[in-house]
């Protein structure tokens, strides 16, 4: 629209001005200096770092909207399907340095800045990472946003501007970890595009109607409405124009909010009540795994998918087809359940503002929506109250309980007489109050519903346990997997020149390709035998062991070994991925360490084993695993006999640049959940392509990751999923004393008990759990965990076998590239084509 009547004015004066992107040395010059002079308003005297780095972020902004700006053209006119993919978390990291990266401009950049008297290193340190996210859920989402371009995919990614994003942890001296907030917005944020002019206006609580003049039609009326503002965030692909867009919605109050207290005369009351509107997209909520039902939280989750929707029906208005054809023009895929009020919604809008009958609406959302599950607990899986949905969105709820009595008369016909069937599979959880059981709804309100790694959906999640009924009734083939990826760009390229530069040099493979195809990798296997490359891969390893101790040396001021093996577990701390598992298995072996002669001990193998990673604030066990483990990296680290051959470090604020640095460092890492707890995992993949060996259980994609590298380049340990379930029933009925069941444990909880790393009572709710509850299976899991480290300290002695084992697992990873996973969602379930601008 507006097309037809361009150009406005003289044709010619536009076209000499239109730009194209600044990719030499001079033009980018021009466009920084311009960039310090009117967009910051400074003066070339007086600009420090940040203000060279927000030059830089503006003008590569410029090169990304240029080319944003011919994707949306070529989409708008190909017109083809696309899919949008709907997260209430997109874990961004920072942008600068990938979008060098994927611009192909990196070289140009740095040249410039250099002669502009900067250091293109110090300007990528200034950025602060967009943390928009808990963890792999909402890194998962940042990742297929890269591969959605970079495949030149039309997926459009929609979320919200939290003001806040995930919170800063702060460590005290004995280890208790302190949330402040992250004002990450305080500075300029280059890398968004305010969309004034894009808005919608939300509603929540007031009336509804249902059955209009006795059709299935409602209405609803009244309440409070909020305005959603779009900021645009471009999502450029790796050697490719195409660049997607991300949509972020902030709240805001709307114009002539509350204008009864506008006219009572009561302006500080109206004030006040538009400062709630604000509040909506103030605060990333920071527990994940784990349901809390805040009203709050509710409000964001509609306001997001009602303004998201909102946006995709007018562009598909725009298209001029009618309704029934919508799911050939968009899919939407759901991550997780948090967006699982888009079904109720977009029935609202097809049945109450488009006049569809109930059925071909049903048909036409049951066709356009995608769900994907990443979670089999139980205390995760999502509800909320049917009180609260009533409050806040009155004419959802009866569009609920007309979904719920529909479902429920299908099922009993399917299924006549099975009442504790109907009950299982009821939307609705009777209790007092009543819930609303999202995953459910998800399940039957879409198209196809997907896990994240084969065993987890398969065998466990799917025909096993939490929607095994589901399965039953509408059969296997709705239900699918795609195992999770990661995008190679930011995962090696970025985070791993050194490697990076090597695997070209070595395969004679061009960057540009292997990068986009990482099955390519597997070429790296001809060069295990050769002595020179694996010196050469062993030396960039030993490089980016000194970066991390540079990197902890200048941040958190303590020394690191680097002649040591590079142990690490980096991820959100919960009792299920068990680093309490982790720190006693380092309390044992400092245990066995002192028991040690200065003689024996000089045989061992020196070790870090670094931790990093926050605790949902409140989540008490966890919050004690944290200060154990700083308190055992106190006593551990000061020890005279010890500290050459053992150090432990808690690194405080994990964060994507963090994982950056610690990811291409690391020898081993841990994924030890408890066997069928974790979904995927996925920095298990980034570890292995960075050719970083895996020390897990058998659990999530550590089980894919070996099949693909072969399980003897992978360090098993543990009972297995079957297994857990009776582990369980025996801890509860037949519990059997830990002194029994290990005594290597028992006699690392004793220590503990009797104040080796500080005040004895501190420990005592994480030590009891342990003993008496042991949900997560620690005290059946320990000795075989101890006997894997053993096998993981002989073969790391065996220098040369462990590099060949290096290299092959990095060869082996191209299933993990999330390019492949996106090509999957397009084609198995989104059915969108790969369309490249030119
Ligand atoms: C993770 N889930 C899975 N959830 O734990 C992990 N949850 O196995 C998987 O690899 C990953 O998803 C990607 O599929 C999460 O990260 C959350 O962060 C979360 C946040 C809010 C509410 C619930």
């Amino acid at each position: 629209d507006g097309r037809e009547k361009w150009p406005r004015g003289e044709e010619k004066i536009w076209r000499d001005n239109l730009r194209s992107p600044d990719t030499d040395v001079p033009s980018i010059a021009r466009s920084f200096v311009n960039h310090v002079q009117t967009s910051l308003a400074r003066q070339p005297h007086n600009l420090n770092d940040l203000g060279a780095y927000l030059a830089t972020g503006l003008s590569v902004r410029d090169n990304l909207l240029l080319n944003w700006n011919e994707t949306q053209l070529h989409m708008n006119r190909t017109a083809g399907k696309r899919a949008y993919y709907l997260s209430l978390e997109f874990l961004m990291g920072r942008t600068l340095d990938n979008a060098l990266l994927n611009l192909g401009l990196k070289d140009q950049y740095r040249e410039t800045i250099d002669r502009l008297g900067f250091n293109l290193e110090d300007l990528i340190d200034q950025e602060r990472d967009a943390g928009l996210g808990n963890g792999g859920l909402g890194r998962l989402a940042a990742c297929y946003l890269d591969s959605s371009s970079t495949q030149e995919l039309p997926v459009w990614g929609y979320g919200l501007r939290y003001k806040y994003g995930i919170f800063q942890q702060l460590i005290s001296p004995d280890g208790q970890q302190l949330e402040a907030p992250d004002p990450w917005l305080e500075h300029l944020n280059p890398w968004e595009v305010a969309r004034a002019d894009v808005q919608y206006e939300i509603r929540f609580y007031g009336e509804a109607q249902k059955y209009v003049n006795g059709t299935d039609r409602g209405v609803w009326y009244g309440g409070q409405e909020v305005l959603a503002i779009a900021y645009d965030v471009t999502i450029p692909g790796y050697d490719t124009r195409n660049t997607n867009n991300l949509r972020l919605w902030g709240s805001m109050p709307k114009r002539g909010f509350d204008l009864q207290s506008f006219n009572a005369g009561d302006y500080e009351h109206a004030i006040e009540s538009s400062n709630g509107a604000a509040a909506i997209t103030s605060v990333l909520y920071p527990n994940d795994q784990t349901t809390f039902g805040k009203e709050l939280r509710l409000k964001q989750q509609y306001f997001w998918t009602a303004a998201s929707l909102a946006d995709i029906m007018r562009r598909f208005r725009n298209l001029g087809k009618p309704l029934i054809e919508l799911p050939d023009y968009i899919a939407i895929q759901l991550n997780d359940t948090h967006p699982t009020l888009a079904i109720p919604e977009l029935m609202r809008i097809l049945v109450d503002e488009e006049d569809l009958p109930w059925d071909v609406a049903w048909h036409v959302v049951t066709n356009t929506f995608f769900f994907t599950n990443h979670t089999v607990l139980p205390e995760a899986l999502e509800k909320w109250p049917v009180p609260l949905i009533e409050h806040l969105l009155p004419r959802h709820m009866q569009i609920i309980y007309d979904i719920v009595r529909r479902h429920f008369v299908s099922v009993a016909h399917k299924f006549p007489g099975d009442n504790d069937r109907l009950a299982r599979m009821s939307l609705i959880e009777e209790n007092h109050p009543k819930y609303v059981r999202m995953a459910h709804l998800a399940c039957i309100g879409d198209r196809k519903v997907n896990g994240v790694a084969e065993a987890s959906l398969h065998s466990e999640l799917v025909r096993t346990t939490i929607l095994k009924d589901f399965v039953d009734f509408f059969g296997v083939s709705k239900f699918g997997n795609v195992t999770n990826g990661i995008t190679p760009r930011r995962w090696l390229a970025q985070c791993n020149p050194g490697l990076t530069d090597l695997i070209t040099k070595t395969t004679k493979i061009p960057k540009n390709i292997w990068l986009k195809d990482l099955s390519k990798l597997e070429e790296l296997l001809k060069y295990v035998e050769d002595d020179d490359f694996r010196e050469e891969w062993a030396a960039v390893k030993q490089a980016n062991k000194e970066r991390l101790a540079h990197y902890v040396r200048v941040t958190f001021g303590l020394n690191v070994n680097t002649k040591a093996m590079f142990d690490v577990q980096i991820k959100r701390l919960h009792e299920y991925k068990r680093q309490t598992l982790n720190i006693l298995g380092v309390i044992h072996r400092y245990l066995t360490l002192k028991a040690m002669s200065p003689s024996e001990r000089k045989k061992v193998t020196p070790r870090n084993v670094f931790f990093a990673g926050k605790a949902a604030p409140g989540y008490v066990y966890t919050l004690q695993t944290i200060r154990l483990i700083v308190n055992v990296a106190r006593v551990v680290n000061a020890d005279p006999d010890i500290r050459d051959y053992l150090n432990v470090f808690f690194l405080p604020d994990y964060s994507v640049t963090m994982a950056e640095i610690l990811i291409p460092a690391s020898d081993i890492s841990q994924h030890i959940s408890t066997a069928g707890t974790e979904a995927s995992g996925t920095s298990n993949m980034k570890f292995c392509l960075n050719g970083g060996l895996l020390l897990g259980t058998v659990d999530g994609a550590n089980i894919e990751i070996a099949e693909e590298v072969g399980s003897e380049n992978v360090f098993f340990f543990g009972h297995l999923t079957p297994a857990v379930e009776e582990l369980r029933y025996q801890h509860k009925h037949h519990p059997v004393p830990v002194e029994e069941k290990s005594p290597d444990l028992a006699r690392v909880l004793d220590q503990i008990s009797s104040g080796l790393f500080g005040d004895e009572g501190v420990y005592e709710p994480l030590l009891n759990t342990i003993r008496q509850v042991d949900n997560y299976l620690i005290t059946d899991d320990f000795d075989s965990y101890i006997e894997a480290l053993r096998i993981v300290d002989d073969e790391y002695d065996d220098r040369t076998e462990w590099i060949k084992k290096s290299i092959r697992t990095t060869a082996k990873m191209g299933k993990f590239s999330s390019d492949r996973a996106i090509q999957d969602y397009a084609q198995e379930y989104w059915n969108i084509e790969s369309t490249k601008v030119q």
